[in-house]
């Protein structure tokens, strides 16, 4: 396959390599880049260079984000693993696949197809040496690894918190101030090691880190950054629901297979119990953020380092009180933004911010494209390589998120239609109204807006039903065949 993209990026390389030969080094042919692939699991967009919270610090994902492209509205395919991860690493949409949560009936290796290649196995199909370590697919993928390890047990917390409450949102202080001696610490040394081989074949290396998943457990030092007198907590007017339909209210402040209370309800009802887990969340993802920060150091100082292309995601977004919601499962901006950024040898873009929605579905395409892999299978998404050699594309490709059968949000400009299976909507005008506060879904100035997203939704949609669902079972609806 030859894309004109592919085509343009080769030649902007080339150019690049004439006009500023010491700037770019690339030793081997184009098709031969190594990928260093990096998944953080559940980290949302509270991280130093997306914004989403002031006391968001994460040094290491920023200059990664410096250095290359730092995409900063890009969204999940679902928001919760599971699917989110067989979109991205299978190269189909959830509303396709019909993966859609965590029940046994949405396994990936059950309901797709054995002609739709995971990434991985794609890369290995075409030469690469392809190693991983830690959680890069929900469902464990055999096929497609010449190595791999999904976990590597580490020390234990020594301190846990219980808020009360039936609160099931739980954190502790690991037993070390080591990063090695860590669960994920020890992915990330499997991972500097793989860097550190002499390799003879290009590579495909992913470790996907597991925090900042719950528990929030994490060591000391990055607890002790924060001052609890100080944690800013999200923005939750009281009434930030009565603008919105049922079925937002129900995926809100619903009972969602994990959790058996009402958690904001919960939380609010317990002192200090909102901080504390804000902390929290901000002191894991901060540890995270330094076990990435090792990885890319290894990489920096490997042999690897001018021909690698480094791919950074999160799977989903994770609401901490906003919307009264908590956890992941919502189709609003905090539950479905991630951090995502490539940096591509040579790219034009890199050191470049980009606003346009993209997906976490358009990775497997980009790469495919980046390194000219031959592939049969159709690929939802597109690829980003146009983005990547001209920041300053156009570029205007709806991003359609689902969220069990028939519930859809579409991100296109600074618009946000959801769309629940019953046929309710919700519109927010992201960029004037960040936090989603004011639905204008019946607003009059809006309708041709609204008309407009609405020809992106799915007409068809596969219908699976998992039984951690089940409680919204009469929010989800059968395609009209
Ligand atoms: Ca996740
Ligand atoms: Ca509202």
């Amino acid at each position: 396959m030859e894309s004109p993209s592919r085509y343009m990026y080769v030649l902007c390389m080339a150019v690049a390599l004439i006009c500023f030969p010491t700037t770019v080094v690339v030793s081997q042919d184009f098709k031969d880049f190594n990928v260093l692939f990096i998944a953080v699991d559940d980290l949302n967009d509270w991280v130093g260079y997306l914004g989403g919270h002031p006391q968001g610090y994460t040094p290491n994902i920023d200059t990664l984000a410096k250095e290359g492209v730092a995409f900063t509205h890009a969204y999940c395919p679902a928001p919760v693993c599971g699917p989110s991860r067989t979109a991205l690493m299978y190269g189909i949409f959830p509303h396709r696949s019909g993966s859609y949560g965590h029940d046994e009936i949405y396994n990936a290796r059950k309901i797709i197809g054995d002609a739709q290649l995971p990434l991985n196995l794609v890369f290995q199909n075409s030469g690469y040496y392809t190693a991983g370590c830690g959680k890069i697919f929900h469902y464990p993928e055999k096929r497609g690894w010449d190595e791999y390890r999904r976990q590597i047990g580490g020390v234990a917390a020594k301190t846990k918190n219980n808020l009360g409450k039936g609160i099931q949102l739980g954190f502790g202080v690991l037993d070390t101030d080591n990063d090695s001696d860590t669960g994920d610490g020890r992915l990330a040394d499997w991972a500097i090691e793989q860097l550190q081989r002499r390799h003879e074949k290009p590579f495909f290396i992913a470790i996907g880190l597991h925090k900042p998943h719950l528990p929030w457990d994490a060591p000391k030092k990055y607890f002790d950054r924060l001052d609890l007198k100080t944690i800013q907590l999200p923005e939750v007017p009281e009434d930030d629901l009565e603008d919105l339909p049922e079925a937002g209210k129900l995926f809100a402040r619903a009972k969602v297979g994990f959790s058996r209370v009402d958690d904001h309800q919960a939380i609010a009802e317990v002192d200090g119990a909102w901080e504390k887990l804000v902390r929290a969340y901000l002191a894991t993802s901060t540890f995270a953020d330094a076990n990435v920060g090792r990885v890319l150091d290894a990489l920096k100082a490997s042999d690897y380092s001018a021909n690698t292309i480094v791919v950074l995601w999160g799977d989903h977004g994770w609401h901490l009180g906003e919307k009264q919601h908590w956890r992941k499962m919502s189709l609003w901006e905090r539950g479905t933004r991630t951090p995502f950024i490539i940096k591509a040898p040579g790219a034009m873009a890199n050191g470049k911010r980009i606003n346009v929605p993209v997906s976490l579905q358009d990775i497997y395409p980009t790469l495919v494209n980046l390194c000219e892999l031959e592939v049969e299978q159709k690929l939802d998404g597109n690829s980003l390589v146009p983005l990547l050699m001209n920041p300053e594309s156009d570029w205007d490709k709806p991003v359609v998120i689902s969220h069990g059968p028939g519930n859809f949000a579409v991100r296109k400009g600074s618009w946000r239609l959801i769309h629940y299976a019953d046929g309710s909507e919700e519109l927010y005008n992201v960029e004037t109204d960040p936090g989603e506060f004011s639905n204008l879904a019946n607003h009059p100035d809006f309708q041709s807006t609204r008309t407009e997203l609405q020809e992106h939704l799915p007409r068809n949609w596969r219908y699976i039903m998992g039984k951690r669902f089940k409680n919204f079972e009469n929010a989800f609806a059968k395609p009209q065949q």
